[in-house]
């Protein structure tokens, strides 16, 4: 699906999204349920090890059959199980998060109840809006920098999110916080560009009031995150570290995630993302929903996760045009005084347009789901 603009970040251009897709279709069930999941892989392993061709392998070869023979399987899937199934396969939790999702969202949709409601968020007593930000790519000039930027807060979006990387880091930040005053909330993201060694340069971003710095060292570094939050005053939250809640829950522990960005799909699913919540906020972490460039199926559900009581900052869940001229869903994203509406329609959030989901879908594979 191509991208309405280029989406510029530390590890590379996007200028389209190569979407795989999870349909879970459960005929045993009663009644039929049919569930849609979305794996956020890109399409290079440049954001994390994960890339789309090779969740779709994994996802063949090595999950898929792992819920197919569960013993203990009725009939049909149970998504609370799916984690544990998947479990001894080491890694790719882009690829688990699609599956555990279709599944999910099957079961859902069978038993007519919304993500939100599952989840615990209160969706009987009128609608429940959520803040929306919007994450802006790396721009070569600042004047272009400032011109995007000031067409999305005409938009209407709550939050500003910068991507930077040395070169394009304190200038951009300056000059957009000089254009937007003081009181609209800023943020940076790294994705990983910066070491160790660039803790006094990254404190030159303290004077610019920002909200926090998202995932400015490698993944693995959680020992450098500590110590950079020790020299830096803007609070240090992370991204690409936390791939699990185990690994959230020792970060924090360290000091080195002071605010915690959650995605589904980097964590292995909604489920376990639903625990990092819970744990973060158990100990007085903020937390946000980060985005990766979802159609209005990845989308829906990440508004509905994001209207947890813990998810104290906006996320990145923009409008669905942010990225796309056409979405695969009847009901996309939409802005509207700068929130965004949290799904209450059976699912995961979301309907999906068989039309436009045709237009876009390059191959298709089925895979049998009984042994
Ligand atoms: O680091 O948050 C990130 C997009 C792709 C991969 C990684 C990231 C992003 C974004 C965009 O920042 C978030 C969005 O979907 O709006
Ligand atoms: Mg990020």
């Amino acid at each position: 699906m191509p991208l309405v603009t280029p989406f510029r970040t530390s590890f590379g251009t996007e200028t389209s999204r190569d979407i795989l897709l999870v349909r879970a279709i459960v005929a045993s069930g009663s009644p039929d349920a049919d569930g849609w999941g979305e794996c956020v892989a890109l399409a290079q392993p440049t954001y994390s090890a994960e890339y789309v061709d090779g969740a779709q392998h994994v996802l063949e070869h090595h999950l898929v059959g792992r819920l197919v023979d569960d013993p203990e399987r009725d009939g049909g899937f149970d998504a609370a199980r799916v984690a544990g199934r998947l479990a001894p396969v080491h890694g790719h939790p882009m690829a688990k998060a699609a599956l555990e999702m279709a599944v999910l969202d099957a079961q859902l949709r069978a038993a007519g109840r919304s993500f939100a409601a599952h989840i615990g968020v209160d969706v009987d007593h009128g609608p429940v809006r959520i803040p929306s930000g919007v994450s802006v790519g790396i721009h070569d000039s600042v004047d272009d920098l400032l011109r995007t930027v000031s067409g999305y807060l005409e938009d209407g979006y709550v939050r500003i999110k910068l991507k930077i990387e040395p070169g394009a880091d304190v200038d951009h930040v300056a000059a957009v916080r000089a254009m937007i005053g003081p009181d609209t909330p800023l943020q940076v993201d790294a994705n990983t560009a910066y070491r160790r060694t660039d803790g006094s340069h990254l404190a030159r971003l303290d004077e610019y009031d920002l909200l926090l710095v998202e995932q400015p060292l490698p993944e693995e570094d959680i020992v450098g995150h500590a110590r950079l939050a020790e020299e830096v005053v803007t609070p240090i939250c992370l991204d690409e570290s936390l791939v699990s809640a185990a690994t959230t829950q020792d970060a924090i522990e360290l000091g080195a995630c002071e605010i915690a960005n959650i995605k589904p799909g980097r964590v292995g699913g909604y489920l376990e993302a639903v625990r990092i919540h819970d744990l973060c906020r158990a100990r007085g972490i903020p937390v946000w929903c980060g985005g990766m460039i979802e159609t209005g199926i990845g989308r829906g559900a990440n508004a509905s996760l994001a209207a947890l009581p813990g998810f104290e900052l906006p996320g990145d869940i923009s409008a669905s045009n942010r990225f796309y001229a056409r979405d695969v869903v009847v009901d996309p994203i939409t802005l509207d005084g700068g929130h965004v509406t949290v799904p209450t329609t059976p699912g995961m959030g979301f309907g999906v347009d068989p039309g436009a989901m045709d237009d876009v879908t390059t191959a298709s594979t089925t895979l049998p789901t009984t042994p």
